[in-house]
């Protein structure tokens, strides 16, 4: 995280990196896991960061969130009942099942003060962890994906970036073990990072994959406030997905994403061939 005068900028590379001017500091924290910031920005309202990368703002998290949950919903071989999330501490993406209509929620975020933040600054999104279908776990995904007896239609990781404590959830092992707990039919995505400024984690997350499950795609869509605003996610199952009849339709998502998303530039084709 870096302050000068009044804004906050992420870092992409040593040479280029998006500013928000704040108006206002409202949190900086150091947990166990890694640092939180919490600003209030002229253009996107509020902001978590963490370790100095944006993680969501008020006024893009719709599309982020829209797109880590109905697409993927709309693979799974029936309409999902029940989801578990990795990560994800700051409840957008549970908030949004719930919408779906999903009737049992586990959500795994491993820091506690994700949610303590969420729960302060975050009250639309936060609040799906006062609903009784929502359980919130605070642990360790990697260890629960391991050791859990449940079983779910839906696998959503909603992580950080590959580098600190979301490493794990781009590995080989890790996926292996995810498919120990899906349903028939079940399908897991994951974010997988921006194509043009981290294409190690397209590759990591796609070909960690490749090895465990039989059918996996990237798709992709336009948030402003990541690296490059061009951001990527990666959808695996045991069976081929078939796309379900969108009939839904979100600020972001409609039937036409739900097809265009999967249309990909050649530089991102190339980078999981
Ligand atoms: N999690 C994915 C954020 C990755 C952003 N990376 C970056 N800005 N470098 C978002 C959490 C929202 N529930």
């Amino acid at each position: 995280m870096k302050l000068i005068e009044n804004w906050f900028s992420e870092r992409y590379s040593d040479n280029l990196q998006l500013s928000f001017r704040v108006s206002d500091q409202l949190l900086s924290i150091k947990t166990d896991y890694q640092r939180i910031d919490l600003f209030d920005t002229y253009d996107f309202g509020k902001l978590l960061a963490i370790d100095g990368t944006v993680q969501l703002t008020e006024r893009d998290e719709y599309i982020y969130h829209e797109l880590i949950t109905m697409v993927p919903y709309h693979l799974t071989q029936k309409a999902p009942e029940s989801a578990l999330i990795i990560g994800g501490g700051d409840g957008g993406a549970a908030r949004r099942l719930l919408d779906l209509g999903l009737r049992r929620i586990v959500n795994v975020e491993i820091d506690d003060q994700v949610v303590e933040v969420s729960k302060r600054f975050f009250p639309n999104l936060s609040s799906a962890f006062s609903d009784s279908r929502v359980k919130l776990l605070i642990q360790d995904g990697i260890k629960y994906v391991k050791n859990t007896e449940e079983k779910f239609d839906l696998i959503i990781i909603d992580s950080t970036d590959p580098e600190g404590p979301a490493e794990g959830l781009f590995s080989k092992e890790f996926y292996a073990d995810t498919k120990r707990i899906m349903n028939q039919g079940a399908v897991l995505v994951s974010q997988s990072g921006s194509p043009f400024y981290q294409p190690k984690a397209i590759k990591l997350a796609y070909s960690g994959m490749k090895e465990v499950f039989n059918d996996v795609r990237v798709y992709t869509g336009f948030i402003p406030t990541y690296p490059s605003g061009f951001w990527s996610f990666t959808v695996a199952s045991p069976w081929t997905m078939k796309p379900r009849p969108v009939s839904i339709s979100g600020k972001y998502f409609n039937a036409e994403v739900m097809d265009g998303s999967f249309k990909l530039p050649q530089f991102v084709k190339d980078l999981i061939t």
